[in-house]
């Protein structure tokens, strides 16, 4: 694995919409093997998620059920990093306040995943349910508002029921409510 391309501190905020600091960078090959990756997946808790990595720091995601299903977003920015050829580790923070830390296993088809979800969506999840892209402004003024703490953390595994490679960039794999998706969409698994 090739790391250390570029050792040196950098300070963002801006599109992300917080504040990264990172030290050292791995090359854009390093994500080879989870970039244009899409994924169906159901945590031991009975929730059934959906990602597409749409490229290196973009994350297109659709939530079929669980505390907030019905919940879909296209384009969260998100930090990858990889640990080995087929396990990477996907972090980012929500609009919402909900932190999340995905560690995806390909070759295994596990997940492992912890949500830091604010006190706001625990009592009123339905509040983020629908296309958050719409309604970003909105999300932010819920976060701000509170209340955040204590926050609900759900520290889950997840089987991959379903995992295919699309390529980067497209639109359409993830482009519509899990609602609207054909009967047995979300049930597929090879
Ligand atoms: C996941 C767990 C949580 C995931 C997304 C979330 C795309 C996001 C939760 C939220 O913002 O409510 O596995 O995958």
């Amino acid at each position: 694995m090739k790391c250390s391309l570029e050792a040196s501190s950098s300070t963002l905020f801006g599109s992300k919409g917080y504040h990264i600091v990172r030290t050292t960078y791995q090359t854009k090959d390093a994500l080879n093997g989870i970039v244009g990756k899409h994924l169906i997946y159901t945590y031991d808790n009975g929730w059934q998620y959906e990602f597409y990595v749409k490229d290196a720091h973009t994350l297109d995601y659709r939530i079929h059920s669980g505390m907030v299903g019905g919940r879909w977003v296209k384009d969260q920015q998100v930090f990858i990093v990889a640990l080995s050829d087929h396990i990477f580790i996907i972090s980012w923070d929500e609009p919402t306040g909900t932190a999340v830390s995905l560690a995806v296993d390909t070759a295994r088809r596990q997940v492992h995943g912890v949500i830091f979800f604010p006190l706001w969506i625990t009592q009123t999840p339905e509040k983020t349910i629908g296309y958050q892209n719409e309604h970003l402004d909105l999300m932010r003024q819920y976060r701000d508002a509170g209340p955040t703490y204590p926050k609900q953390v759900v520290d889950e595994f997840a089987t991959i029921m379903f995992l295919e490679d699309c390529g980067p960039d497209r639109e359409d794999v993830i482009d519509c409510a899990p609602d609207a998706l054909p009967a047995g969409y979300a049930s597929r698994t090879n």
